[in-house]
């Protein structure tokens, strides 16, 4: 734990000038920042001394930069329960977080959702059914503007009391790495393979199959990604397949059209309203 934030505190100072330029300008509080900065600044260039940030930052206690950046964010953990919505770009957390909150993507306050690098800056949405829970939308990573190296503190995922990595297709190296960093944290993680709907269909086109077989072919992809997550080393992470519109039926109406087949995503919002109680008591 301690080794763990030892990191984050020494890429934090990496990534010091994304930080002040964008954060400080934008929406931080001023004051809680300005800590931060000239702790940052006599972290980096300590006087008369030979650089050696991992020693610098350790003495400092990564633990109080934790709680100013959550301050400075405006997270609290105290009376919140806060799930950061991550991953790789495009993979559905936007649309993941509309449907949980029952809004389409046109709806006032509902997060954007697009087929291009949507998500821009760290955004709070509380969830209007259970008010202890606040969703935090995340950029996706592996973009020009949001790249994979230091993806994990860059976008304070140390921050959060629990984090939602929707994945694609595929389970990334990204993924993976993001899940590691979070563990070493003791942040819960849940891998949430989105789009299923879609998956579906196209199992279904590409195969020329049946609803049913297509449906075995699905439990099949699931049972693969399972499969890898064991192999490396997240036996004990769940993963959940879902679709964002089943999400959105069972969340914005309650009752299901039927238009979409109904995974994981009952188990996973049981699951998600669960870790918020236990994180809290
Ligand atoms: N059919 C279907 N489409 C989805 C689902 N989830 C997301 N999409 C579509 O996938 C595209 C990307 O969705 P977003 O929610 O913007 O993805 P994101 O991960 O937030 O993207 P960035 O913010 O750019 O990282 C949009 O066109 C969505 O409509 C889903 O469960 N089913
Ligand atoms: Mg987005």
């Amino acid at each position: 734990m301690g080794a763990a934030l030892v990191k984050i505190g020494a890429a934090l100072l990496e990534a010091a000038p994304a930080v002040i330029t964008t954060q400080v300008v934008e929406r931080v509080i001023p004051a809680v920042f300005d800590g931060i900065v000239s702790l940052l600044k006599k972290m980096s260039t300590p006087p008369n001394q030979p650089k050696d940030i991992p020693l610098a930052v350790a003495k400092q206690d990564p633990k109080e930069i934790r709680e100013a950046v959550r301050k400075a964010i405006g997270m609290d953990c105290v009376g919140k329960y806060n799930f950061g919505v991550t991953g790789f770009t495009g993979t559905g957390k936007s649309s993941f977080i509309n449907a949980v909150r029952g809004l389409k993507p046109t709806d006032d306050g509902a997060a954007t959702v697009g087929i291009d690098e949507t998500t821009l800056t760290l955004q709070s949405y509380p969830d209007p059914r259970y008010p202890h829970i606040v969703y935090w939308d995340t950029p996706g990573c592996g973009t020009t503007s949001v790249p994979v190296k230091e993806y994990f503190t860059t976008q304070k995922l140390f921050c959060f009391d629990c984090l939602l990595i929707i994945v694609g297709n595929r389970i990334l190296e990204s993924d993976l790495e993001i899940a590691r960093a979070a563990l070493d944290l003791n942040i819960p993680v849940f891998f949430v393979r989105s789009q299923s709907d879609k998956s579906l269909r196209d199992v279904m086109e590409n195969e020329e199959l049946e609803l049913d077989e297509a449906l075995e072919k699905m439990h099949d992809m699931k049972k693969t990604m399972r499969a890898y997550l064991d192999s490396q080393g997240f036996a004990v992470v769940r993963l959940f397949v879902i679709s964002a519109k089943v999400v959105f039926e069972l969340f914005g109406t309650e009752k299901l059209s039927g238009q979409y087949e109904l995974f994981d995503e009952r188990s996973l919002i049981e699951s998600v309203i669960t870790v918020s109680y236990a994180g809290r008591s």
